[in-house]
């Protein structure tokens, strides 16, 4: 068994992980109170379960009760988000412990969420982590959901991986960010917590999938008609993602690559691991009957930019990777031939020092969506994870916001006040230069 623990931290990070929690039930047909219906008594039923339940106790623990638990720990600085989850629908699905939360957020301030505030609440934090820890046989690695611009998602999910790293040594670390998006309103702080919680991705995450809001909600806009999307619709999509991605860890068959392997190909140098994230369809729930795509139609969708999660384009940059995680309808032979029509695409570029790989897994059960959603239920389809040079322009303007308002100090006094030193600015702004720098470098040819 080889267990893996959710940690989701901070606004978004709880509210995409109840999204998560919600589809990977009904993925595996557990109720919102944990239990899976005596499937003896359906016979049908049975016959769709079987191959579900084979691994699914990676991300869920079995109680004595039969009870299935998720192996995940959410945490904010303040109560109200953590509370939609002890009450919300999923409430029974928990167990209280897991739910943490404190008194006063970090208010959008890396420092307090990292010093001041959040070092409050870290021991709680990494105690429950323990005991989710200790109910493994195996333990994975961790998954952390958060965002790069809230004060609890970029201050305290920097210090919480130093310290897993301290008890937990080398075990895989994935995380899936909201990076701030180029336009939708944000707190004015977001660039600088970004920039300071990037460092620590650097160097304590394994691999990061980044998601950006503006790039979901346009999907959100434009692909499912919805014209004023809400969190809860975009988080829904993002977690149609998360779900597709961590499908592999989550069922077994003999065409599934398991993560790692993925992540050995998606990572060509261990400071390149931000992949950028795409899938189709999505498509609304009430043109579901008209469009039921292929394979072939569903492979191209995710070569086309509006289709990413995070704002870039990779017919501008090159690959390194591309790995294709399919689920449902999907037999090899078609998967072949929508590969080769992607390949001739001018647009779809690799560098030079590495082979047009495309690493595929074909997962035999459909996608599942959650009831009264805006998604159709889709009989197969894809997520692309592409290792491009392309991210940097994400870095990049990144970096430029940041030097706007840094080159006036503004708003260094709130970070200063909370103890933090003004150094660790200028620090932080050189390694995504680098990062940036790295990404240019892996792009160049060899000639
Ligand atoms: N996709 C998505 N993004 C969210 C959600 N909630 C907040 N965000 C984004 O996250 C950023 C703000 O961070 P939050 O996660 O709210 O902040 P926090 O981690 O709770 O930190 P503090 O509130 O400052 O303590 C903004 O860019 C928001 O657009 C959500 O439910 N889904
Ligand atoms: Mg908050």
């Amino acid at each position: 068994m080889k267990e893996c623990l959710s940690i989701h931290v901070g606004q978004a990070g709880v509210q995409i992980g109840d999204a998560c929690w919600e589809l990977y039930c009904l993925e595996h047909g557990i109720q919102p109170d944990g239990i899976i219906p005596d499937r003896r008594q359906d016979p049908l039923e049975n016959a769709q379960t079987e191959q579900v339940n084979v691994s699914f106790e990676t991300f869920f623990c079995e109680t004595r009760a039969g009870k299935h638990v998720p192996r995940a720990l959410f945490v904010d600085l303040e109560p109200t988000v953590v509370d939609a989850v002890r009450t919300g629908g999923h409430r029974s699905l928990f167990q209280p412990e897991q739910l943490v939360s404190g008194k006063e957020d970090a208010a959008s301030n890396y420092a307090r969420g990292r010093y001041s505030v959040g070092s409050g609440l870290i021991d709680r934090a990494l105690e429950t982590t323990r005991k989710l820890a200790e109910q493994c046989s195996g333990l994975q690695g961790f998954v952390i959901f958060r965002s790069f611009g809230g004060g609890t998602g970029s201050g305290f999910t920097s210090l919480l991986p130093e310290r897993l790293s301290q008890e937990y040594g080398r075990k895989t670390r994935l995380e899936f960010s909201v990076f701030p998006a180029p336009r939708v309103a944000a707190a004015v702080a977001e660039r600088y917590n970004a920039v300071l919680t990037t460092r620590s991705t650097l160097e304590h995450a394994d691999c990061a999938f980044l998601v950006d809001n503006e790039a979901a909600y346009d999907r959100c806009r434009r692909q499912l008609g919805v014209e004023r999307p809400s969190f809860a619709s975009i988080n829904r999509l993002m977690a149609q993602a998360v779900s597709a991605i961590t499908a592999p860890l989550r069922f077994q068959g003999p065409s599934n690559v398991d993560l790692i392997e993925f992540q050995t190909n998606l990572v060509p140098y261990p400071r390149i691991h931000f992949p950028v994230t795409s899938f189709a369809p999505v498509v609304s729930a009430d043109r579901a009957f008209h469009e039921q795509l292929s394979v072939k139609d569903i492979t191209a969708a995710c070569f086309e930019p509006p289709r990413h999660l995070v704002r870039c384009d990779p017919r501008r940059g090159r690959y390194m990777a591309c790995c294709l995680l399919y689920r449902g309808d999907v037999v090899p032979k078609e998967v072949n031939a929508a590969i080769a029509a992607v390949k001739s695409r001018n647009s779809v570029r690799f560098v030079d020092w590495c082979p047009t790989g495309f690493k595929v897994g074909i997962n035999p059960r459909p996608p599942a969506v959650a009831p009264g959603g805006d998604l159709a239920r889709a009989r197969r389809a894809v997520c692309a994870l592409s290792s491009s040079t392309a991210i940097a322009e994400a870095w990049a303007r990144l970096g430029h916001r940041f030097d706007l308002m840094f080159a006036k100090r503004a708003f260094l006094h709130w970070y200063l006040r909370e103890g933090m030193e003004e150094g660790e600015f200028p620090e932080a702004r050189e390694d995504l230069a680098a990062l940036e720098q790295d990404y240019q470098e892996a792009g160049q040819s060899l000639s």
